[in-house]
C-alpha cells in the first residue's frame, strides 16, 4: 500500500489526498511536518531532502513536489480524463498546475501568512497590501479563465489543474482580506462540491 508522508492539514498535503481519492487508490497518511514529526528528522530526510510534505512512496518508489504527485497518481491509474495523454490537451492542464505552483502561489503566501497564520514575521503592511493586490489579480485572472470554459480550467472536463486550483480558490475565498466578486470562481467552487473528497479534503474549513 502506498504510504502518504504528511499532516492533513497541509494544502499541498490535501492534494494530494483528494488525488487518491479522484483515482481510487489505497493509501496509508502518516503525520508529519509542523506539529508533527518533525521532517528535520534523519528518516524524512532520507526521503526527500528538501524537508518538506507531501512525499509520497510506492513500494521502492519516492516522491516529492505535490504536483508531481498528482501527475503519477493519475497516470499510475491511466487517467487520462484527469491528464490527459493528448500533448495539447495536457500542456493546457500542466500549464494551469504550473501557474498554480509559481506565480498564483507567490502571490498569496505574504497575505497568508499575516492573515490566517498571524506570523510576526509578515507584518510589513505595503508587503501585506502589495500580497493581497497580487492574489486578488491573478483570482481575477482565474475568473475570467473560467468564464471562458463555463465549466472547469482547463475546458470541459473535471482535471488535475481543478485539484489544485480548487484548493487554492477555497484558500482565497476563506481569507478574511478585502476581495472582489468573482461570480464564476465562486460558482467554481459550488461545482466542484458534489466531488467525492470535496468536502473531506478542500471545503473542510482549513484555508
Ligand atoms: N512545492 C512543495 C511545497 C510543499 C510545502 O510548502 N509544504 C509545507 C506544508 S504546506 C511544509 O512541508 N512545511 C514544512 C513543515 O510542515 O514541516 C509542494 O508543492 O509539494
Amino acid at each position: 500500500m502506498m504510504r502518504l508522508l504528511g499532516k492533513a492539514e497541509s494544502i499541498n498535503v490535501r492534494k494530494v489526498l483528494w488525488a487518491l481519492t479522484e483515482v481510487g487508490a489505497a493509501y496509508v497518511r502518516e503525520d508529519w511536518g509542523v506539529g508533527y514529526r518533525s521532517t528535520s528528522e534523519p528518516e524524512f530526510l532520507a526521503l526527500n531532502a528538501n524537508a518538506m510534505v507531501p512525499v509520497l512512496v510506492d513500494g521502492d518508489f519516492v516522491l516529492w513536489e505535490s504536483n508531481s504527485i498528482c501527475r503519477y497518481l493519475a497516470n499510475r491509474a491511466a487517467r487520462t480524463d484527469l491528464l490527459p495523454a493528448q500533448a495539447r490537451a495536457r500542456a493546457d492542464v500542466e500549464k494551469w498546475m504550473d501557474w498554480q505552483a509559481t506565480e498564483l502561489n507567490y502571490s498569496w503566501r505574504y497575505a497568508f501568512m499575516a492573515i490566517v497564520r498571524h506570523s510576526e514575521a509578515h507584518q510589513d503592511s505595503q508587503l501585506l497590501e502589495a500580497s493581497i493586490k497580487s492574489w486578488n489579480n491573478n483570482m481575477q485572472l482565474l475568473n475570467q479563465r473560467l468564464d471562458q470554459t463555463g465549466a472547469y480550467v482547463a475546458g470541459a472536463g473535471f482535471t488535475l489543474a481543478d485539484i489544485v486550483l480548487g484548493l487554492s480558490a477555497y484558500r482565497w475565498q476563506q481569507t478574511p482580506m478585502v476581495r472582489p466578486s468573482l461570480p464564476a470562481v465562486d460558482a467554481y467552487l459550488t461545482r466542484l462540491k458534489p466531488r467525492q473528497g470535496f468536502d473531506e479534503f478542500v471545503a473542510n474549513g482549513m484555508p
